[in-house]
C-alpha cells in the first residue's frame, strides 16, 4: 500500500470536494477510486466497506472512514488546521458549518428542475451577499489578519476559499461589495498547496455537468 489516503466517490465534486480541497491544502497526496457504474457502488457496499451505504469514503490510517464531517475533522485535526484549542475549535467549527451551510445549496443545485434553476440561483446568491460572506467580511476585517481564526491557516480558511470561488462560478461579481474577502481570495489562491489545487491537471473537479448529474442518479437511483 503507498500509505496515501484513498477516496472512493463519483469522479465529480459533490461531497468529496471538500475533502479534496482540504487534503490538497494541507499538501497530502491521495488516490481516488471513482464509482462510475451502480454494481461498483453496490460491490463496496457488500464488501462491508460503508457503514451507513454511502460515499463518500475516505481510507486513512488504517480506517475506513465515511460521513463527510467526520472525514473532514479528522484531517483538520491530523495537519493542524484545526485549531490550537476547544474555543478555537468551536469557533472553526462555526464557520465550516455555516460555509457547509452554503455550499448545500450549491451541492443540490445541478439537481433543480429547469423551472427552478433562476429561482435557485437567486437564493444562492442572495444568501451569500446577505448572510454568510459578511460575517467573514466583519471577522477579517476586525481582527485584520490573514486567515479566520488564531492568526493560522484553518479548515475554516479551506472552506472558505472553495465557497467564494463555488459562488462566484455561478454569481462572477459576488465580491464586489466584500473587498476583506477579495484580499482574502488572493491570498489563499497564492498559498502554494492552493495555487497548484487551482492548476489544471489537479484533482480538483470541474463544475458538474449533465453527464455527472446523469451519473449520480443512475448509480444512488433505488
Ligand atoms: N451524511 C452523509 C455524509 O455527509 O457523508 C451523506 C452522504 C450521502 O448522502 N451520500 C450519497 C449516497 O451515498 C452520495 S452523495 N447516497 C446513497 C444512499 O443510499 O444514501 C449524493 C449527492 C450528490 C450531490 I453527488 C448532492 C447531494 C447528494
Amino acid at each position: 500500500m503507498s500509505g496515501k489516503p484513498r477516496l472512493t466517490y463519483l469522479n465529480g465534486r459533490g461531497r468529496m470536494e471538500s475533502i479534496r480541497w482540504l487534503l490538497a491544502a494541507a499538501g497530502v497526496e491521495f488516490e481516488e477510486i471513482f464509482l462510475e457504474t451502480k454494481e461498483q457502488y453496490e460491490k463496496i457496499i457488500k464488501d462491508g466497506s460503508l457503514m451507513f451505504q454511502q460515499v463518500p469514503l475516505v481510507e486513512i490510517d488504517g480506517m475506513k472512514i465515511v460521513q463527510t464531517r467526520a472525514i473532514l475533522s479528522y484531517v483538520a485535526g491530523k495537519y493542524n488546521l484545526y485549531g490550537k484549542d476547544l474555543k478555537e475549535r468551536a469557533l472553526i467549527d462555526m464557520y465550516v458549518e455555516g460555509i457547509i451551510d452554503l455550499m448545500q445549496m450549491i451541492l443540490m443545485f445541478p439537481f433543480s428542475p429547469p423551472e427552478a434553476k433562476e429561482k435557485n440561483l437567486d437564493s444562492i446568491k442572495e444568501r451569500a451577499t446577505n448572510r454568510y460572506f459578511p460575517v467573514f467580511e466583519k471577522v477579517l476585517k476586525q481582527h485584520g489578519q490573514d486567515f479566520l481564526v488564531g492568526n493560522k491557516f484553518s479548515w475554516a480558511d479551506v472552506q472558505l476559499i472553495e465557497a467564494i470561488l463555488a459562488v462566484e462560478e455561478k454569481v462572477p461579481a459576488v465580491l464586489s461589495g466584500f473587498p476583506q474577502l477579495q484580499a482574502f481570495k488572493i491570498r489563499m489562491s497564492n498559498m502554494p498547496t492552493i495555487k497548484k489545487f487551482l492548476q489544471p491537471g489537479s484533482p480538483r473537479k470541474p463544475p458538474p455537468d449533465e453527464h455527472y448529474v446523469e451519473t449520480v442518479l443512475k448509480i444512488f437511483s433505488k
